[in-house]
């Protein structure tokens, strides 16, 4: 099987979570986009029907306008019933990273405020600790003097080998800019960070730092799929 189709395979998992009159929120990226797509099939099948999305991004906004899915906000919707989004990285302790495809910020606004945050992985996500993939834990920061909070940002880290890098757009080699209007810093880990939490609350204490891509216990139920199958875990 490919990523792609466990991807797929999870995402519908997910969807068996969602009911009728519910409100949703809405993830960002490859993964949320297959369970997005299947709860617009059932909204169109008849078999779901008074479901309001809570868009996580623009990217999203577009995907589930163009299906016919209902769509609000936040102001309107303050509790949800149901998020369901991917992850970049996923630990044993169910805390993740997200943010590789740059909506952090609004995905933890929405997916704080839900009764159920359901996470859908393929294997591939699942790592022994928090910037453990080796990959980007992102950042997003205002981009007055960027360089100054990135910098802050290492150094804070330097214990744990953090290299801190502006994320640029592909196309134009400009920073990339969020939903939000803001740059978003990627850091790098060679080792552990340890305490998530206290991690987490020191980058927020820097005046620049926006939000970090670290959900620390949100997920509520994790959905892995992966050649032996798919299994699901509860928190
Ligand atoms: O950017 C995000 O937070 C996405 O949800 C990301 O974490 C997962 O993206 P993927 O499903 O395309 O791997």
């Amino acid at each position: 099987l490919s990523q792609d189709e466990l991807k797929k395979i999870a995402a519908y998992k997910a969807v068996e979570f969602v009911e009728s009159g519910m409100v949703l929120g809405l993830g960002t990226g490859s993964t949320a986009k297959h369970a997005i797509d299947r709860i617009g099939e059932l909204l169109r099948q008849g078999k779901l029907a008074n479901i309001v999305g809570i868009p996580t991004s623009t990217q999203t906004h577009q995907q589930a306008s163009s299906l016919g899915i209902p769509l609000s906000d936040l102001d309107a919707h303050p509790v949800l019933d149901l998020a369901i989004d991917g992850a970049d990285e996923v630990d044993p302790d169910m805390n993740l990273v997200k943010g590789r495809g740059g909506s952090l910020l609004r995905e933890k606004m929405i997916e704080g405020c839900c009764k159920k945050f359901v996470v859908i992985v393929d294997e591939s996500k699942l790592v022994d600790y928090v910037g453990g993939s080796g990959l980007a834990m992102p950042v997003e920061i205002v981009p007055f003097c960027w360089r100054f909070t990135a910098q802050k940002l290492q150094t804070m880290f330097e214990d744990s080998g953090c290299v801190a890098k502006l994320r640029v757009s592909a196309e134009d080699g400009e920073a990339y800019v969020t939903d939000n209007g803001n740059f978003i810093i990627d850091l790098y880990f060679k080792k552990d960070i340890g305490d998530l939490k206290a991690a987490g609350d020191a980058m927020l204490r820097l005046a620049g730092v926006v939000e970090h891509g670290m959900f620390i216990d949100m997920a509520t139920t994790l959905i892995v799929a992966g050649e032996m199958g798919v299994r699901m875990g509860m928190k």
